[in-house]
């Protein structure tokens, strides 16, 4: 794999060296500050993803909710009594704990070599990239398969994680985070392509940006009620929608019937829910993509051939998803004397 993708890290590096200095982010930011700050976050990542593979689609959920929403500076880690910050908005609802533990445990490892001067916002972001190197089937075993798909595990055992990329670093942490900011901010699992291509676009985030961002579903859940209007109720005449696979459509009836208890959640890639690959692209071309939002992907004739691109090829979507990532890091960033380095990243520092 290492030899494949190499070409794609060596020209994202140059593409980013001539990039950094825009927005105030650069790599070597903590440089004299915190220059085991990197270190330090990888360390703090790996013990937390001893305790739960979890930690990897939580914690790059919770970058992209971040930045999505007033820009990559932490706000949706504020905690706030009344409920009605960021992570309290419908749709951060599902976003699992174990990513704000990440990053509240990775924060607490920094303050006692470097205290007060790296941001949430920057230790959010490191996070989200080690948990895509890091992640392996060997933290996992408990979790295959959930929908009972056989799974070649000899195979997997012997792979690495995802893309390795660089990191820019300066954000600054934001001063607000409300919930009602939330809406409209985010995708639903029912956007078509002209919604999904519009959203990203206000984000200055490219179609093909999106499409590579799509592959983080590669790991994760997904609670059945994002998709479960697919399996009943598509449209007046037809329960089924007809992009699912006829095999899996049946195989998500079983783990999610109709009233089924809130909390079930399903693998959101059917055959290697832990490992960072381009398997979510060939999901897509057998009808196997779990919301609309990812299947439309593919039937979309606009989309399609991005989508085989990456099923076909790996390095290509490893140097797509490394740069859509860098970009997604710079959404909204507060830089210089903007917002403020949070002691805790939970709550404001008054
Ligand atoms: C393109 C539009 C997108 C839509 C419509 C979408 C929607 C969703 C939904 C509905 C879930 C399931 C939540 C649940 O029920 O628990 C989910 C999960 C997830 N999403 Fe997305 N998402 C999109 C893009 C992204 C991007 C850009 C990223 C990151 C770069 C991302 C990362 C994840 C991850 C890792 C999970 C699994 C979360 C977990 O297991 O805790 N998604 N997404
Ligand atoms: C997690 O840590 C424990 C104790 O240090 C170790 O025995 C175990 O092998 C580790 N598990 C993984 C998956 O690395
Ligand atoms: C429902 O969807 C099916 C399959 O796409 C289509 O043939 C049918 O015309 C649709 N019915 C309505 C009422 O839109
Ligand atoms: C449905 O999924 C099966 C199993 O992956 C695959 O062999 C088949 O080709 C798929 N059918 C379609 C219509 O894509
Ligand atoms: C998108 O880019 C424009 C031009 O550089 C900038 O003004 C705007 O703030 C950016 N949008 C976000 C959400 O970062
Ligand atoms: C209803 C619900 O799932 N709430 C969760 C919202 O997110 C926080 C932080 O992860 C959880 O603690 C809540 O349980």
């Amino acid at each position: 794999m290492w030899n494949l993708w190499l070409p794609w890290l060596l020209l994202s590096a140059v593409w980013m060296a001539a990039a950094s200095g825009e927005d105030g982010l650069r790599p070597d930011f903590y440089g004299s500050a915190c220059p085991n700050v990197e270190a330090i976050v990888r360390d703090a990542v790996r013990r937390k993803l001893n305790q739960t593979v979890v930690t990897v689609p939580a914690t790059l959920r919770l970058f992209f909710h971040d930045c999505f929403v007033q820009g990559c500076d932490a706000s949706v880690m504020i905690a706030s009594a009344r409920d009605d910050a960021e992570k309290d908005a419908p749709d951060n609802l599902s976003l699992a704990g174990d990513g704000f533990d990440t990053v509240i445990k990775a924060k607490q490892a920094v303050e006692a070599q470097c205290p007060g001067v790296v941001s949430c916002a920057d230790i959010l972001a490191i996070a989200a990239r080690d948990v895509v190197v890091l992640v392996s089937p060997l933290f996992s075993s408990s979790l295959l398969p959930i929908l009972g798909f056989a799974v070649v595990y000899t195979c997997l055992l012997f792979k690495s994680g995802g893309p390795k990329f660089t990191v820019e670093l300066g954000r600054r942490d934001g001063l607000v985070s409300q919930a009602a900011l939330v809406a409209d901010h985010l995708p639903g699992s029912d956007f078509n392509l002209d919604r999904l291509v519009s959203l990203f676009r206000l984000n200055n985030l490219t179609a093909s940006d999106m499409i590579a961002l799509s592959g983080a579903h590669t790991v994760g859940f997904s609670h059945c009620h994002r998709f479960s209007s697919r399996l009943y109720a598509f449209n007046s005449t037809t329960a089924v929608d007809p992009s699912l696979n006829a095999t899996y459509a049946k195989a998500l009836m079983r783990a999610c019937p109709r009233n089924v208890d809130p909390t079930i959640a399903v693998n959101m890639d059917l055959y290697t829910p832990v490992t960072f690959d381009n398997v979510y692209y060939r999901n897509l071309i057998n009808g196997e993509g779990l919301f609309t939002s990812d299947e439309v992907l593919f039937t979309d004739i606009r989309s399609r051939p991005t989508v085989e691109q990456f099923a076909a090829d790996q390095a290509a979507f490893f140097g797509a998803f490394s740069s859509a990532m860098l970009r997604l890091g710079r959404l909204g960033v507060k830089t210089g004397s903007q917002g403020e380095i949070r002691r805790d990243c939970t709550a404001f520092n008054n």
